[in-house]
This record gives C-alpha cells, structure tokens and sequence, in this order.
C-alpha cells in the first residue's frame, strides 16, 4: 500500500529547545540513559484497538475521525491497518503493538469463517513482521467482552456454552500471539464480574476464570509460548464490581489457584486511579511481589472520574512510574503500552501523531528523571536510613527469628518509652527534592 500519512515524515529527535511540533523533544531512541538506550528502557507499543480502530465514538455520539481508512470491505480495511500501523509505527520510532483478535479482524457469522479470516489477517501480518524486523508483538489478548454472548462475562458466564467459546477464542488468538512471536498474552476481564450478588454464584465464577487461565497455560505451553501471561487489574467499567479490582487482589487470586508462576501483572495508569490508588501504587504492590510484568500508559481525568485512556502528558507520574520500572530491574518481556487514544476533538491525522509525540516525550522525561532520583541517591539514602533500626540489634533478631513475643516484651520492658526512636517521615522535604531533581535536568 501506497504511503497514507504523505504529509508527516519521519519524527526526528530535536531536543528540548525544538519548537516543531512534528518532532521529539526528549526521546532520544539510541541515547543510553540508565545503561541502556531509551529504546529498551521504554519499549513502547501502539495499541491497536485506539490507534487504528478507536474513532471518537463515544456513548452521547458518533465518531468524530474517519478510521475507515479508505476500505468499505472488512478485510481491505483490516490489512489497511496492517500496512497504516506499521507506517505510524515506522514514523515514530514505535517498535512494538498489541492487539486484541478482533481489532485485527471482526467477527463474520460462524466461529470457523471468524477463524479462518483471522488466519489469513494473521498471515499478512507475519509477512509484514518479516519485512519489518525491528517491528515485535509485545502482546495479544482474545476480545471476550464485547458481543452480546459476553453480557454476563466470558471466563466467569453462568453459561459452561459461553465459556467453552471464549476458551475457543482464546485458544485461537493465543495460537496467533505465538506464531507473531509475541511474548505476552493478557487477560483483561472485562466483564469478569457482577452487578448483583442476588444472581450470583462468586465462587464458582471465581474458580472457572482460574480454570479458564489453567488452560490458557496449559495450552500456551504446549504450543510453545515461553512469554508471560498478564492479568490486567481494573475496579470497575464496564461492570460495577470486577474480580480483578487491583494488583493486591489479583496477587491474592493468583496465588491462591496457583498461576502465580506464569501470571505477571500488565499495570494501566487510568485504571489504578479508578482503584483509588496511584499509579505508583499498584506498580509498587507488583514489584514488591515479583509480578510486576508491563505497563498500558495512559492517563485519567480526575474530573470526569472514568476511563478515559488519555495519551499520557503528566511528567511527575511518568517519572514515579519509571522510578518503579528501573527498580524493577527495567522490562523484560513487557513494555509501554500507549493504551490511549486521542480526545474526540482530537480528530484530525496530525493529532495521532501530536498524541504519540507527547506521550514518548512525557515518558522519555520520566524515565530521565527517575533515572537521576536514583543516581542522585538522596531518596533511597532517606529511605535506607528511615529503617536502618532493622539492620542491627533487635530489628536484625526480628527479621532473622530469632526475637521471639517473650523476647520483644522483655525488650520493650527494660526500653520504656520508645518514641525517640522515630524520626520525621520527611514527606516536604522528599518533594522538594523530587521537584529539585525534576527542574535540574
Ligand atoms: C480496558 C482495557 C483493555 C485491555 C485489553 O479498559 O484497558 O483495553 O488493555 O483488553
Ligand atoms: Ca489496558
Ligand atoms: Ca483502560
């Protein structure tokens, strides 16, 4: 296909004193910062649902941008997303994408023909991977949410029928996750919950997703696929309750059915402050598990207080985020997934482009100032000191085991008051510092 987007070239890195809009002001792909490139720190996607499907509809109106992409007939338009993708990708750098069974190829009457067209979009994609080496699925997740079979869940139906064709839909688009070579396969359970325990059966839907994420496993490993499976946690839309409501639950949940070997945690910004927590929060309670895995960057409106799936353009976030990721130990078979789509009134070709540019620039940010928190050092030294009483003394024997309750008591009897033994949390001067790191890059 003939290039779609003639007017925009290639984003170049022009530094912060640039003033093209067309252009990166901090990401530089091949710079190292933190011992790698930026390239490999940040690892971002493009999310197929948004950047070739998502066309402003929203639940007051009609789309608002024409995704068509020039072709009525569903399958000139599905390899139309194929060739376009790849063209934005190649524009800006973009090295990875993601998508669910069904951006790539819609539904058709039966499951088999549904199949068959899939196969055959799967193919062309794979033909265009192989001509674009540097282009990689970073994951594939089957779309067991959207048509009506799905009304109440997927994995968690009071229906054995409708479990049996989502776990027909999975198996399909993990085969296809495979063959792409992708490396991660996610579960995001969209309606994997309830509205009313009146007409609810909790724990058998719970059991039955975990049978349904046993068999994936089962299944993705017998056909070779050696990535990480991803639970996406979210609190709530479309349904009120959802049994993946945070990364503390689905830890809980998948360590109690024994996936936690082969689950990681795929962490979206806008879906951690619909939890009521930050999205440090719930990549912290990851990391500190062994389970942090990828990341969909987004952002959320705290005024309109749903998901919106904003491009990401808040730096602070994206710098604590990135804090957490180097942390972590960077990604291994995760990325950043721009989870995102542009505002409805957003709706010209440019604004994709515009919305890229400021979500890699604000990450690019991010991860050079949580590169400098800790090089800087000041924050883990106030950290490391705010505990130090564990290193020695009684603290060592607590963690060592060998204080037991009659010991602490004899302890604190003999201490008396111990209040002098805190020192202040520090939190304003932690701040300050953070904006002092922030403001001297
Ligand atoms: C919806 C989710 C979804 C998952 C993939 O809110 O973010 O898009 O990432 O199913
Ligand atoms: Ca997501
Ligand atoms: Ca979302």
């Amino acid at each position: 296909m003939s290039e779609f987007f003639k007017n925009i070239g290639k984003i170049a890195y022009e530094g912060k004193g640039s003033d093209n809009p067309m252009a990166f002001k901090y990401y530089n792909p091949d710079e190292v910062v933190g011992g790698k490139t930026m390239k490999e720190q940040l690892k971002f996607a493009l999310a197929w649902w948004h950047a070739m499907g998502g066309d402003g509809t929203d639940m007051f109106g009609c789309g608002t941008t024409d995704k068509s992409w020039g072709q009525c007939d569903p399958m000139a338009r599905a390899r139309a997303k194929v060739d376009i993708a790849f063209e934005i990708m190649d524009k800006l750098s973009i090295d990875y994408f993601c998508w669910h069974d069904r951006d790539l190829s819609p539904e058709f009457g039966s499951l088999a023909e549904t199949n068959a067209k899939f196969d055959e979009i799967v193919a062309y994609l794979e033909q265009k991977m192989k001509e674009n080496p540097s282009k990689k699925l970073l994951w594939g997740t089957a779309k067991c949410f959207d048509h009506p079979r799905y009304m109440h869940g997927a994995g968690t139906s009071p229906s054995a029928d409708v479990f049996a064709y989502a776990a027909a839909q999975i198996k399909k688009a993990l085969e296809a996750t495979v063959r792409l070579g992708g490396q991660g396969y996610v579960f995001w359970g969209g309606r994997e919950g309830y509205e009313t325990l009146l007409n609810t059966d909790m724990g058998l839907e719970l059991d039955n997703m975990a049978r349904l994420m046993r068999m994936a496993v089962d299944y993705g490993r017998s056909i070779g696929f050696t990535g990480d499976f991803y639970v996406e946690p979210k609190p709530k839309e479309p349904t009120k309750h959802q049994y993946d409501f945070d990364s503390a639950t689905v830890i809980g949940f998948l360590n109690k059915y024994g996936l936690a070997n082969d689950f990681k945690l795929n962490i979206e910004a806008n879906h951690a402050t619909l939890a009521q927590h930050t999205f440090q929060h719930e990549l912290r309670v990851a990391r500190v598990n062994n389970m942090f895995g990828s990341i969909d960057a987004n952002q959320g409106d705290t005024l309109l207080g749903w998901d919106t799936d904003q491009f990401p353009t808040n730096v602070y976030e994206a710098a604590l985020c990135m804090y957490e990721v180097l942390k972590a130990g960077g990604f291994t078979n995760g990325g950043l997934n721009f989870d995102a789509k542009t505002r409805r009134g957003s709706y010209t070709m440019d604004d994709i482009f515009h919305s890229f540019i400021a979500g890699m620039d604000t990450f690019a940010l991010g991860l050079r100032i949580a590169d400098k928190m800790i090089t800087d050092g000041r924050m883990d030294k106030f950290v490391a000191d705010r505990y130090a009483s564990w290193n020695t003394g009684i603290g060592a024997d607590i963690i060592s085991g060998k204080a037991t309750l009659a010991d602490l008591e004899a302890y604190a009897l003999a201490k008396g008051e111990v209040t002098d033994s805190l020192t202040s949390g520090g939190q304003e001067k932690l701040e300050s510092i953070m904006n002092n790191i922030m403001f001297n890059l």
